[in-house]
């Protein structure tokens, strides 16, 4: 199969194309990122001389890049997005266009190329705050921020493309994810680097808002699986069924970062900061796909590989980062 994944210089995305790589060995992948400041061609470099791998350098929205980049493509993995609730706060605009625009761009540019399938990345923020239960596939979506309702402006666009033009969609929504290569503005990288450094750890609010964590490694197994065995027009919640309260998880990373407690700094709470998320993962547990890495483990391997790929994220936390988040939350 010969993939296109878009937003693969990121996070997930470059989990994914190394995963993919290693799993099919019959696959070639086009990486089209735009390079914004979360990607980075430093995630790739050990497959970058990969003959069955290819970088593009170019914007979803831009129609004429999309179209050129789709050329014999047999599927899509729309992975590129902004991504950060904090940022969409302070610059909703490209939120707008990448998530929602650049989605119908992609939309568009399928359908006509008559494309095989797109295989859209969405997310559980689509959902809203769950106070109780769990939320299933068919659950109302009821976004809270700019960030999540983009995203649920291109998953929704998404499925209509389905019911109005049968284009072969299949949309995931996955739940937080951690590991390698995770830009150090989300919470995790943020934490353990901070910590590293002696840093204050700024804990929003009460600090008992809930995530569902899952290790990125499994996530990108869920996505290959969908990928090759979900049915079209449907969306699979991938969930790590291990939901932690912010001030656990802060504890944890401090105790395998050797690091004590008083780091921990409640700091004013995100506006509109959702409590919890809670996916119900069975449809694609149904599908044969269960994580394999337990939580506790995987945050140990993720704090280990920061501590030893400090040449990675320095470079990332300084200037413009420590300027953008004192300006939201004060100097840390
Ligand atoms: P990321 O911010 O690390 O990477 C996003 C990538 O998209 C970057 O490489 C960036 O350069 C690229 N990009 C941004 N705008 C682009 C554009 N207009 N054209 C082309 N490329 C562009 O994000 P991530 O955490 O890896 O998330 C990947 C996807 O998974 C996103 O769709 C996100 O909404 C979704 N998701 C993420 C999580 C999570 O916990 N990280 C959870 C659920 C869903
Ligand atoms: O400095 C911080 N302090 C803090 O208490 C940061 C950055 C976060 N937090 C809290 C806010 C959240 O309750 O930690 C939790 C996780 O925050 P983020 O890492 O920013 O993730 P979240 O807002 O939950 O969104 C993530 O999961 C869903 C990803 O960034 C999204 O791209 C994904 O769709």
């Amino acid at each position: 199969m010969k993939l296109l994944v878009t937003g693969g210089a990121g996070f997930i995305g470059s989990n994914f194309v190394r995963h993919v790589l290693a799993a099919h060995p019959e696959d070639s992948v086009v990486n089209l990122d735009k390079l914004t400041y979360a990607g980075n061609p430093a995630n790739l470099e050990d497959v970058a001389h990969d003959p069955r791998y290819r970088f593009v350098q170019g914007d979803i929205c831009d129609a004429t890049v999309v179209r050129d980049a789709l050329k014999g493509v047999d599927a899509v993995v729309n992975m590129a997005a902004c991504t950060h609730v904090d940022r969409s706060l302070m610059e909703p605009d490209e939120f707008l266009r990448t998530d929602v625009f650049g989605v119908f761009t992609l939309l568009e540019a399928v359908r006509e190329l008559k494309i095989p399938r797109l295989l859209h990345i969405s997310t559980d923020e689509v959902y809203g705050s769950v106070e109780r239960g769990s939320s299933r596939e068919s659950d109302p979506l009821r976004p809270s921020n700019p960030y999540s309702a983009s995203k649920a402006g291109g998953d929704l666009l998404a499925l209509a493309y389905w019911q109005t033009h049968k284009t072969p969609v299949v949309i995931t929504r996955s739940s937080n994810n951690f590991g390698p290569y995770q830009y150090p503005e989300k919470v995790i990288p943020l934490f353990i680097t901070n910590a590293v450094d002696d840093q204050p750890l700024p804990l929003y609010g009460d600090g008992k808002n809930v995530r569902d964590w899952l290790y990125v490694l499994d996530n990108c197994a869920a996505i290959d699986l969908v990928l090759r065995k979900g049915k079209e027009g449907e969306v699979y919640n991938i969930g790590g069924g291990h939901e932690v309260e912010n001030i656990v998880l802060t504890r944890q990373i401090l105790k395998l970062a050797g690091k004590p407690e008083t780091l921990i700094t409640p700091v004013k709470d995100r506006p509109g900061h959702d409590r919890r998320y809670s996916l119900d993962a069975k449809k694609v547990q149904q599908l044969g796909w269960a994580p394999r890495h337990k939580f506790g483990d995987a945050l140990a391997t993720t704090v280990a590989w920061y501590r030893a790929r400090e040449a990675w994220w320095r470079p990332l936390k300084s200037g413009e980062f420590r300027a953008y988040y004192a300006k939201q939350y004060g100097a840390r």
